[in-house]
């Protein structure tokens, strides 16, 4: 009788395959980026896989971002790896024994029990929280979620805000290329420059072990990513000094969407979000001031080491993805919107046009390169974020093509990490969780 209702070789729907692909990736109080290539617990990552996990699960979306959270530093920061501590050291570069988290990191408030990095990721934190209580109001109340991750969140957004605020101008900066998680984006190859690369021999890179040497970053990229990071870590992880300090256009979109978020949860608590708010409206002001670039068409990197009379840096003259997730922002104003739409659907990302999913980077910049990590394949994550730009702006059409096509490829390529913009074809990892989780989000 069973026939009747389960044909034998008919598919699996995208839901249940999505779902599987979360749950072989759960831990038991998070996931996993990727069981083979990441095998710990990754900040951003975290984010939006409970934006997924909400319709599996409240409870274990709720759950991942309590893990996370609970990693915090005294200072606030939110670290970008929370450590396993049943996984070999040798299972991922760099390991807990490279961060010293809990010596390196004491002065800056660093968890004793659980090693972590030292540097953050994007602030996708509060966003997901909200989109995580709003899918089961009442569990999140009884088991008071909101009450307990609000200090949190609103101390990781403090420590953004004012320690990070390198450039003066009130953005957040970014002081290493994985804190603004596109790690290769040929927006770092400039400021990238200007750092002395670590010695190949003195680390050994374990993402080969799994993924091929032309998808990934290259070993120039990653001696300057290893001398960046041991810098930090022997300064004791205090911010400032560095050599390499950039404001990043979809960071602080995500940190300006996340404040809006938080002023709800403040509000579902009791108190008024009307500060949070306003002070969106202001990062949004300081953001179209210190970024916008209209002969570009685009928000673009400051770079703030980069020599300039006046001491503001310069703007990278690198179109990527990140320049235009700003479209999330309620508070943009028209003009610029508009802009933005004619330049994601023109010949640099070709939009709905010439690419089947938005490339990381400039279909027609020198360094653009289809398969290299984030010198451009497309991304899902930075997909799903266009795709809610657009509905926030009211580009209803075009955000339902992008919707499908999103579908369409994270179902087709087995939820790859990134694909080839123009042809779909899966790169890195498959069964890969925020193409899982964020597939499951747009089809609800
Ligand atoms: C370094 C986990 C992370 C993502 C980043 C992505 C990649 C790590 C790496 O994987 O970065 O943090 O080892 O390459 O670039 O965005 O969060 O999925």
């Amino acid at each position: 009788r069973s026939i009747a209702y389960d044909p034998p070789g008919s598919p699996p729907s995208l839901h249940v395959r999505a779902a599987k692909v979360l749950e072989g990736n759960w831990t038991g109080a998070s996931t996993v980026p990727s069981r083979g290539l990441y095998p710990h617990q990754w900040s951003w990552d975290s984010a939006f896989i409970a934006i997924g996990l909400r319709h599996l699960s409240p409870l274990r979306a709720q759950t991942e971002l309590e893990t996370l959270l609970a990693a915090q530093w005294g200072d606030g920061r939110v670290p970008h790896i929370v450590f396993n501590p049943s996984v070999p050291l040798d299972a991922y570069f760099p390991s807990p024994d490279f961060w010293r988290s809990s010596t390196a990191g004491r002065t800056a408030g660093a968890p004793r029990t659980v090693q972590t990095s030292g540097i953050v990721q994007p602030p996708v934190h509060a966003l997901a929280a909200w989109l995580v209580h709003r899918a089961d109001p009442g569990l999140s109340r009884a088991r008071g979620f909101l009450a307990r991750v609000y200090p949190r969140l609103a101390a990781w957004h403090r420590y953004l805000l004012h320690r990070r605020d390198l450039g003066g101008g009130g953005l957040a900066s970014v002081v290493h290329p994985w804190e603004q998680g596109m790690d290769n984006s040929p927006a770092w190859d400039l400021p990238l420059a200007r750092v002395t690369p670590a010695p190949a021999r003195s680390f050994r890179r374990a993402d080969l072990d799994h993924g091929a040497a032309e998808d990934r970053p290259t070993d120039l990229d990653y001696g300057r990513y290893v001398r960046l990071a041991t810098d930090y870590r022997d300064g004791g992880y205090a911010d400032g000094t560095g050599g390499f300090a950039v404001e990043d256009p979809a960071f602080n979109a995500l940190l300006i969407a996340s404040e809006h978020a938080l002023a709800r949860i403040a509000a579902e608590l009791g108190a008024p979000g009307t500060a949070r708010h306003a002070r969106a409206e202001r990062l949004t002001e300081a953001l179209v001031e210190r970024l916008w670039d209209p002969a570009s068409g685009m928000f673009l990197c400051r770079d703030l080491r980069a020599p300039a009379p006046d001491g503001r840096g310069t703007l990278i003259p690198e179109r990527g993805v990140s320049g235009l997730i700003p479209l999330l922002l309620p508070g943009l104003p028209r003009t610029i919107v508009s802009t933005l739409l004619r330049t994601a659907s023109g010949p640099h990302f070709g939009l709905g046009t010439t690419t089947r999913l938005l490339p990381s980077y400039d279909l027609l910049g020198e360094a653009f390169d289809p398969h290299r990590y984030w010198r451009g394949p497309a991304w899902f994550n930075t997909a799903w974020l266009v795709e809610r730009g657009l509905r926030t702006q009211g580009e209803l059409q075009q955000a339902d093509a992008l919707r499908q096509s999103v579908l369409e490829l994270a179902g087709a390529t087995d939820f790859a990490e990134y694909v080839d913009p123009y042809t779909g074809e899966a790169c890195g990892a498959t069964g890969f969780s925020w193409t899982a989780a964020l597939a499951l989000d747009l089809l609800h």
